[in-house]
């Protein structure tokens, strides 16, 4: 999802070479393939956001999945990048690295505070590896590798999986199929209280070549060699429950939102604090009802190829 849309941002530039692999192309589970792959081509930055990911049904259920495949990716890529001396590179993490109890809005010198929330435990410790692998080349190699950890994503190419997808397209293909076969309800898991922090994907993509294309003094000046990441998000946040109001609204269920509180919420809430980055020249511009608006619109196009 997010991959492709830095390819969006990016496919009109005529300063650069995009080198692109699906995951068909290139097993990144596999150092030889990776290691081949970088031998091959020449590669002068690298956009890290491939990545193991899921709603918190799927963190929880495959906890070994989600740790080994983040690590291993990480660590293939990242190592792999350095050997054939690729300068520059960005790793997409995520803001569950933070503490579960983190004090909001979360800044980037919370990492490492406090207990992680523990049904993404294991992903969030992968990611954070991640951040510390970039930081360990950069301060051994002088290698200029830069992380940024966005809020909770969503948009075009996500993944609509009923249930190991995250909180926006789960609610929005139920609610889309409520619509057709005029239910009366639909059932949102926990108990809506939880807030989250969304951002467009687009959002993410403007934001991942922003950083990418700072230059080292100002980078180097926001950040510290042991904590390097930024913050992507929006600096607001809703509660489950106005999230799935205005998702109603949006694809047009007129019927009643239930709450099943024996599925669990995750963290209560986890805001991010974005004044480094919008110190740095980016804000967000896609607003929580034009991007949900946007992202039915590519549903209603491409539900055909959902599996089911
Ligand atoms: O999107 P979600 O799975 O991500 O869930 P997390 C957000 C909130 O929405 C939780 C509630 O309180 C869920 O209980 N929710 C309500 C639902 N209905 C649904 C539904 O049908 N599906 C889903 N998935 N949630 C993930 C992490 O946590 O956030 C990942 O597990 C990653 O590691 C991602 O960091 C950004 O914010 O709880």
């Amino acid at each position: 999802m997010v991959g492709s849309a830095i390819i969006r941002q990016l496919q009109n530039r005529n300063d650069i070479e995009l080198i692109t692999k699906s995951r068909h192309e290139l097993d990144l589970t596999s150092q030889m393939a990776v290691d081949s792959f970088f031998e091959q081509s020449k590669i002068d930055e690298v956009y890290l956001a491939a990545a193991k990911v899921g709603g918190i049904h799927a963190n929880n259920t495959y906890p070994a999945d989600f740790i080994y495949e983040n690590l291993i990716m990480e660590c293939n890529i990242i190592h792999s990048a350095h050997k054939h001396n690729v300068q520059h590179l960005l790793f997409l993490g995520s803001s569950c690295i933070y503490p579960k109890l983190a004090a909001q809005p979360m800044s980037e010198d919370a990492l490492l505070t406090g207990i992680l929330e523990s049904t993404n435990e294991p992903y969030a410790v992968a990611k954070i590896a991640g951040i510390k692998l970039c930081e360990s080349y950069n301060r051994q190699y002088g290698r200029d590798y830069r992380s940024v950890m966005p809020t909770n994503l969503y948009g075009e190419n996500d993944n609509f999986h009923p249930e190991n997808s995250h909180v926006i397209p789960a609610l929005m293909r139920r609610f889309h199929e409520a619509k057709l076969n005029n239910d009366e309800e639909v059932v949102v898991w926990g108990t809506g209280t939880p807030m989250r922090e969304f951002l467009y994907v687009d959002d993410m993509a403007a934001a991942s070549v922003h950083v990418m294309e700072l230059n080292k003094e100002t980078y180097q000046a926001n950040t510290q060699p042991m904590l390097s990441h930024i913050n992507v998000g929006t600096g607001i946040d809703c509660t489950i429950r106005e999230m799935a109001e205005t998702m109603a609204n949006v694809v047009g269920f007129t019927g009643d939102v239930i709450f099943d509180s024996s599925k669990p919420d995750g963290t209560p809430r986890k805001l991010m604090d974005v004044s480094r980055l919008n110190s740095m020249g980016w804000s967000y511009s896609v607003n929580l009802e034009e991007g949900l608006t946007q992202t039915y619109q590519w549903f209603l196009q491409n539900q055909q190829n959902f599996r089911k």
